[in-house]
């Protein structure tokens, strides 16, 4: 299979490209670098250095003896998108290639409107291109939980069946986002329906939750075939953030009460559905959605969990509750549906004492990295 991996640089984007590749599908990613100037602009850097595309690409080919090809631009660039559809013909996109960050989206006006310029721009150059150049391949594009919010009823995937004055419908499930960034989401996944609907196209949009983990079968051939693992308050996620707070001896930051729950999955986790995804095609026409998740959790029991992994080796650790930066719900119901990838085949990696302590054991080799004041949020909204 020909799959395209759009964001081919970033923390999902590098493992899934590895992960195609190592399984002989052909593969090519795009990127445009974008994060590296995030990460001076905002003065953050991953906890592990990562050594440039080109140069992890080598690495790789050197390695295993498989090349991934690379295009280097910008999504925003209509042209340029369009000249790599026509040229590599792609059976399969996997779409990373978005801002990721709801407190970037959130810092100023200007970092609102670009992300969702940059996001919602830049999928819609995509879905014209597809239709121009190769209407047939699969979108498998990365959406969010938090497209969904925290409503006060049942999360379905993706549609809901409706009865209104004795008259029934199937409509995309009502969206309440909690940030411009999961905003940029809603605007892509409405996109995209409209395209399936009306052009034929055909697409998967994986609702993820929250990733956490720090390698693959494939980052830990070798040392530099890391991916890019943020602790910052800007682009690390909570549980990643957790324990390189935990491997410092710093208190761990639960925002608020901490009883917000979100839904969890591991990063391999993350790769097995998007290829669960890529190996079973939504239908010419269909917009489909998969709620992409394998545990949820309070942010209270993730810190307890931390707290206790740190305990297992040796290191107390505090939590402390912080006003929280955001505006969310932290007491709410929540229950989201998750069946189809478990209907593909998807064997869940459950987060277990032996996956944090092998979590805590790789970042605490890298505790002298670790700058403090990335810890604390600097974004409100
Ligand atoms: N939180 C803390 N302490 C921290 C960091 C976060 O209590 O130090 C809390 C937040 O208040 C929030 C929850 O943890 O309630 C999750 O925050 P997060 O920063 O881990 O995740 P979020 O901003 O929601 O975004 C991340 C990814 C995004 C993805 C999303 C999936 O950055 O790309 O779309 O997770 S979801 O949350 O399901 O929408």
């Amino acid at each position: 299979m020909k799959v395209l991996i759009l964001g081919g640089d970033g923390y999902l984007g590098w493992p899934t490209a590895m992960y195609f590749s190592h399984r002989n599908d052909t593969v090519m990613v795009v990127d445009n670098f974008i994060k590296r100037k995030w990460e001076s602009q905002t003065g953050v850097h991953p906890l592990v250095p990562i050594i440039t595309l080109h140069q992890r690409i080598q690495l790789w080919r050197s390695i295993t003896n498989k090349s991934i090809e690379i295009a280097i631009g910008d999504l925003l660039d209509h042209n340029f998108i369009y000249k790599v559809l026509e040229d590599f013909g792609p059976d399969t996109i996997v779409h990373y290639g978005e801002q990721p960050s709801a407190p970037y989206s959130m810092a100023t006006r200007e970092s609102a409107v670009f992300t969702q310029t940059n996001n919602v721009i830049g999928t819609l150059n995509l879905l014209f291109g597809i239709r121009k150049f190769c209407p047939d391949a699969h979108l498998v594009k990365l959406g969010t939980m938090g497209e969904y919010g925290t409503p006060n009823i049942d999360i379905e995937e993706g549609w809901l069946d409706i009865e209104h004055k004795g008259r029934t419908d199937r409509m995309l499930y009502p969206k309440k986002p909690g940030s411009f960034y999961h905003l940029s989401k809603v605007h892509d996944s409405n996109n995209i329906e409209f395209c399936c609907r009306s052009w034929g196209l055909r697409a998967t949009d994986l609702n993820q939750g929250i990733v956490y983990g720090i390698d693959t079968a494939q980052t830990i051939l070798h040392p530099e075939l890391n991916t890019s693992f943020h602790y910052d308050s800007i682009f690390g996620t909570v549980l990643n953030r957790f324990l390189v707070q935990a491997a410092v001896g710093a208190p761990l930051t639960v925002y608020g009460n901490g009883e917000q729950i979100r839904s969890f999955l591991n990063l391999r986790d993350t790769l097995s559905c998007v290829a669960l995804a890529t190996d079973n095609p939504a239908k010419f026409g269909e917009f489909r959605v998969f709620n992409q998740f394998t545990q949820q959790f309070s942010i209270q029991e993730l810190a307890n969990l931390v707290v206790a992994t740190a305990k297992r080796a040796g290191i107390t650790v505090d939590i402390h509750k912080i006003d929280n930066p955001r505006v969310e719900q932290e007491k709410h119901y929540f229950n989201a549906t998750q069946t189809q990838l478990l209907s593909l085949g998807l064997k869940p990696t459950i987060l277990d004492n032996s996956i944090l302590d092998n979590m805590f054991k790789t970042v605490y080799k890298f505790k002298c990295n670790v700058r403090q004041n990335l810890n604390k949020p600097n974004i409100k909204w």
